[in-house]
């Protein structure tokens, strides 16, 4: 089959490569010329190792090539292309633009596929419309959602075995689609309709946010109680049905702090839950701002943080709608100096120091933001000597307090506000 896939990014440049891999003639079409260029000499823009090795094997085997502009024709085209927030609303002009460009010049018989995610209601909204704007019958054509569900981090594994969603237009629109899905995907395939598909998906990262917000609830709660949240947490997920996930600095990405909005801004009588969750995980950078003024406590102005990690989340480059952000901003606007080093990061709004060195060098406080692997090898002894004053905020309960305690450092950690919480012994069962 000729596939155009719109959109080369986390999502477009691996379902293009598996379905070159597949055996499918595909153009991946994109508008930035640095990421086509990336792509065509082998150092592709997602840092996943997996990612890079498929789609340069894909554009070496001659299926998967690039371009900037729609190929005359093709049998199926899948959009890739990024959904952004603006104040909590959804731009969906890349999808609008996909959309148009693709009326303009599908025939009869061609398979259209949205995989962005996308308010309940946009392929009609946007895609049927596009099609009857041009005075041309959507019935002519095969229009589905198939949502992304990959997590980054994982994206290859994940394309290939998570279950999905297919919401077509009409059965025979999910059912052709399928067709084309089960040459990349082992997972389950479940077909459905276009509003239920896209409800799904926005409902996966609503789900993940509210219980995200309840784990940081607990944080704040264990701490004004008095016991450590993270013990609490290990023992009761050894209830058969409970799984507490992880407190952190905030929820980032550009999807799980952005979706519950998309139901929200339409409904906001009917989503008092998902709305007070999204408040809970976006005061977490105001807890973390508030940890470093109680930790600093006199002579603030001016104090130099350092702030270790700027992705969202562990092992990604990825620093869209990052906590490390929001941390920063609320730091400067108390005045302290704040620097950040990320290894993996990059596009990092406000900028990076090249080493760790020259990050906590003169630091009042380290902050860990991001739990990066490679920060847990960070040898403590060795930044006492650099820093002006030896305090750890640990905001994951990532790194080694004993060994940090050790090194002389102050550790404080989010969720655990115990007076003697460097100290206890861990992990004794009651
Ligand atoms: N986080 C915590 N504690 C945890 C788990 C995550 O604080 O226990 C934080 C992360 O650090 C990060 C944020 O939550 O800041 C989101 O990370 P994530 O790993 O939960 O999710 P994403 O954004 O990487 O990917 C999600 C996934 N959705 C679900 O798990 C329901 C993925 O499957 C979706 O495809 C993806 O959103 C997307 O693109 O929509």
């Amino acid at each position: 089959m000729d596939v155009v896939v719109l959109g080369l990014g986390y999502i477009g440049l691996p379902t293009a490569a598996m379905l070159a891999a597949a055996g499918h003639r595909v153009i991946g079409v994109d508008v930035n010329e640095r990421v086509l260029q990336d792509i065509r000499s082998g150092c592709g823009h997602v840092a996943e190792p997996d990612v890079r090795l498929i789609a340069n094997s894909a554009v070496a085997s001659g299926n998967l090539t690039v371009a900037s502009a729609l190929p005359r024709s093709a049998n199926a085209y899948i959009i890739c292309v990024p959904t952004p927030t603006k104040e909590h609303k959804p731009d969906l002009r890349y999808v609008k633009q996909a959309a148009e460009a693709i009326a303009a010049q599908a025939n009869a018989g061609d398979l259209i596929v949205l995989e962005s995610t996308v308010p309940p209601g946009t392929v009609e909204d946007i895609i049927v419309r596009a099609f009857e704007t041009l005075g041309k019958s959507p019935d002519s054509v095969h229009i589905a959602h198939c949502p992304e569900r990959v997590i980054p981090g994982s994206i290859v594994h994940e394309l290939r075995h998570n279950a999905r969603v297919i919401g077509g237009r009409r059965r025979l629109d999910a059912e052709m689609v399928r067709d084309l899905y089960v040459s990349i995907c082992d997972g389950e395939i479940s077909l459905t309709d276009c509003l239920t598909a896209e409800l799904v998906k926005v409902v996966e990262n609503t789900f993940r946010d509210v219980n995200l917000a309840f784990a940081n609830e607990l944080a704040l709660l264990a701490e004004a109680i008095g016991v450590d949240a993270w013990e609490v947490i290990g023992i009761a997920n050894k209830h058969p049905r409970v799984n507490i996930l992880r407190p952190g600095p905030g929820v980032g990405g550009h999807c799980i702090p952005v979706d519950p909005n998309f139901l929200a801004s339409k409904n906001p009588f009917l989503t008092e839950l998902i709305q007070t969750a999204r408040r809970v995980n976006e005061r977490m950078p105001h807890v973390v701002a508030r940890l470093v003024d109680e930790m600093i406590a006199a002579n603030r102005t001016g104090a130099n943080i350092a702030l270790l990690g700027a992705a969202f989340k562990a092992d990604v480059d990825d620093t869209r709608e990052s906590p490390a952000s929001a941390v920063l901003r609320l730091l400067q606007e108390r005045r302290y100096n704040v620097s950040v080093y990320d290894p993996l990061a990059r596009d990092f709004e406000y900028g990076l120091c090249e080493t760790l060195e020259c990050a906590v060098s003169g630091a009042e406080a380290i902050v860990l933001i991001t739990d990066h692997k490679l920060f847990r090898d960070i040898e403590p002894s060795t930044l006492s000597p650099l820093v002006r004053r030896k305090i750890l905020i640990d905001t994951r309960n990532f790194l080694d307090r004993e060994r940090w305690s050790a090194a002389g450092f102050n550790v404080r950690t989010l969720g655990d506000a115990t007076p003697e919480a460097s100290y206890r012994p861990k992990a004794y069962s009651l």
